[in-house]
């Protein structure tokens, strides 16, 4: 018998089983042999010349899970590293209408309405100052809100609307000893009320403020929030619990660019936590909007520390030995490197702001953000020279010290990587955590500039890889990416992957199905439906025109990756239900007739058949 003859036997053989099987709702679930995932690292390995290979074969597992925050299409993509491989979009400010995201009732509880929106910062909880693996947050700069998203299944589990601020930015959460205030700024600086109520505001800009809102990372609830005259842009924290920080731009209170760009000289804001706390405890603060607001502004109050720096500047970043909070210049070409335990002398009142600065060191035209190796190294992604540039944080220091002729010597940098093109935030892995790795970094490019093939006038961004574990950097691969992420952190895979889960906790769900069923009550209907591949609990459902219905589905196959779809024809519905998960819809049968609901996840043989009827009787 010739091979391609046995394997048509073997063929037939596995079609007549489910051609058996397959009604009775046996899965048509892979049985192929399965490794045990520890054994499939694409472990870093070293190749010629000790760099860092990024090949993950077939097979294999990336090192890392990368979070992204995907801008303003609103969602969080998961790339694997470093194969640079996406793995899965995770819906938050916008509708996704292949998982039913803005569709089930479970979602637009979560979004009440608001389906556009904008992450520009995601970050994870941290426990003793790395990351936990339990939640990511992340922050709506258009619709003024913050999300939290939960590792074990990967979705959003709570929205908390931010009141009183526009322009919803930086966000950090706390990293010692552990994640239970997350900070968020606000970049545009509004009348605070921003309602008829301060009508008198409107055309007072002097009299538009800026918040730095602290929120309680478990609760997703709104702790306080601190008013200062200034706009805030990036958010940090620091690694003992005791300061929040933030750069503003806008200390003009302009509301022209030109008005923006007006003074030489912008701020660092360090919010002294312990002072945040005896506020609340005092009772010094205001109800507006509904939260506690804590004045925060120049003269009246000790919360704040105001930093002198040049000029409009962007990020800052906290070096992972705690040590240094460095915020870069963007229209001046320096990096400001503030020491964190002078901070603590300035609040005292010891010294000057101005004075916890320990060096300026010129990077390049337009630094923007800075990522760290471990090693004390740092390295700021450069928007108008369009370059990552690696320098040494002490020898900046040293540089200081010695005067102005040592600094022309540029001896603190230790190389410039030209990337491809007009780069945005930059990280390496692990970087935000005091286990910062120093093996990759990427560089969140907007313009991808003939890197891709064509896709017309609205092209990918590129994100690119680089290995940072020698001295030079050494750009590895470009990676495309949708509009428009900001900002990604690099996690390490065996903080994150123990804690993934295959299939839901059935009953988490209240309304989980157990029997299929119609239950009416009055003009209200529901529908009860399980899944089982291939067929649903239900062939038939019946209701009447007018009728409120509501659909709720549970999925019972428990293998991992068999998911199911509901999607209601002509009745604009369509989400899909993972292992043990329940959505609901609610919907009105305002058309009467016959309507095929379908599942849409190809999930077995006879997963074109695995449909139902929704009859609806005139
Ligand atoms: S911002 Cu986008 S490049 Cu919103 Cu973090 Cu700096
Ligand atoms: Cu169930 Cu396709
Ligand atoms: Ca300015």
């Amino acid at each position: 018998m010739s091979e391609k003859s046995r394997s048509d036997k073997k063929g037939f053989k596995r079609r007549d089983f489910l051609k058996i099987a397959g009604i009775a709702g046996v899965a048509a679930a892979g049985t192929g042999v399965i490794l045990p995932r520890e054994k499939i690292f694409a472990s870093s390995k070293r190749g010629k010349k000790g760099h860092l290979s990024n090949e993950v074969k077939p097979g294999e597992l990336d090192d890392y899970y990368g979070f992204w925050s995907g801008g303003h299409s609103g969602e969080i993509r998961i790339v694997g590293l470093p194969s640079m491989r996406t793995l899965k979009r995770i819906p938050v400010f916008n509708m996704d209408v292949a998982s039913g995201w803005g569709i089930t009732n479970e979602s637009r509880k979560l979004l009440r309405g608001k389906y556009t929106g904008d992450t520009h910062h995601v970050h994870g909880s941290y426990k003793n100052g790395t990351y936990d693996g339990r939640y990511l947050f992340v922050n709506d700069k258009l619709n003024n809100r913050v999300a939290r998203i939960r590792l074990d299944y990967m979705e959003v589990d709570a929205i908390v609307d931010i009141p009183n601020v526009q322009g919803a930015h930086g966000l950090f959460p706390q990293r010692y000893p552990k994640t239970e205030w997350v900070v968020q700024n606000s970049e545009f600086q509004i009348p605070v009320p921003n309602d008829q109520t301060n009508a008198a505001a409107f055309d007072r800009p002097k009299q538009y403020y800026g918040l730095h809102t602290i929120i309680d990372a478990e609760r997703m609830s709104i702790v306080c929030q601190i008013m200062v005259d200034e706009n805030m842009d990036l958010a940090a924290t620091d690694y003992k619990g005791k300061y929040s920080m933030t750069t503003s731009y806008n200390t003009e209170k302009g509301v022209t660019i030109s008005e923006m760009l007006a003074s030489d000289y912008d701020y660092m804001l360090i919010f002294h936590w312990g002072r945040i706390r005896e506020a609340l405890r005092k009772g010094k603060y205001k109800w507006i909007s509904g939260v506690k607001v804590i004045d925060g502004r120049k003269g009246h109050s000790d919360i704040v520390l105001r930093i002198p720096v040049p000029k409009n500047p962007h990020g800052v970043n906290i070096s992972p030995d705690g040590k240094y909070a460095i915020c870069s210049g963007k229209v001046s070409p320096t990096c400001t490197v503030v020491d964190l335990d002078l901070v603590d002398r300035a609040f005292e009142g010891k010294i000057k702001p101005e004075d916890c600065i320990v060096a300026q060191p010129e990077i390049g035209l337009g630094p923007l953000h800075t990522t760290f190796d471990g090693r004390g190294n740092a390295y700021t992604s450069v928007f108008i020279d369009s370059t990552n540039v690696k320098w040494n944080i002490q020898k900046a220091i040293e540089a200081e010290k010695k005067g102005p002729e040592e600094k022309k010597k540029k001896e603190y940098i230790i190389d410039v990587l030209d990337i491809h093109y007009q780069v945005g935030h930059i990280m390496a892995s692990m970087a935000e955590t005091k286990e910062a790795d120093g093996k990759w970094l990427v560089s969140l490019n907007k313009f991808s500039k003939d890197r891709f093939l064509n896709t017309g006038p609205l092209k990918p961004d590129n994100d690119q890889l680089v290995d940072i574990s020698g001295e030079k950097l050494r750009l590895v691969h470009d990676g495309p990416q949708y509009l428009e992420p900001h900002d990604c952190i690099i996690v390490r895979r065996d903080i994150v992957e123990p804690r993934v889960k295959d299939r839901y906790e059935m009953f988490e769900h209240p309304l989980a199905v157990v029997k299929s069923g119609v239950e009416r009550k009055g003009r209200n209907v529901t529908i009860r439906m399980t899944s089982n591949a291939p067929v649903y609990g239900l062939q038939e459902a019946r209701v009447k025109k007018g009728d409120r219905v509501t659909l709720i589905v549970t999925n019972h196959d428990e293998i991992s990756d068999l998911s199911h779809g509901v999607a209601i024809s002509n009745y604009n519905i369509n989400f899909v239900i993972a292992p043990f998960q329940t959505k609901s819809v609610t919907f009105t049968a305002d058309k009467p007739g016959v309507f095929w609901v379908y599942c849409t996840n190809f999930c077995h043989a006879l997963h074109l058949e695995m449909r139902m009827r929704i009859i609806v009787e005139p």
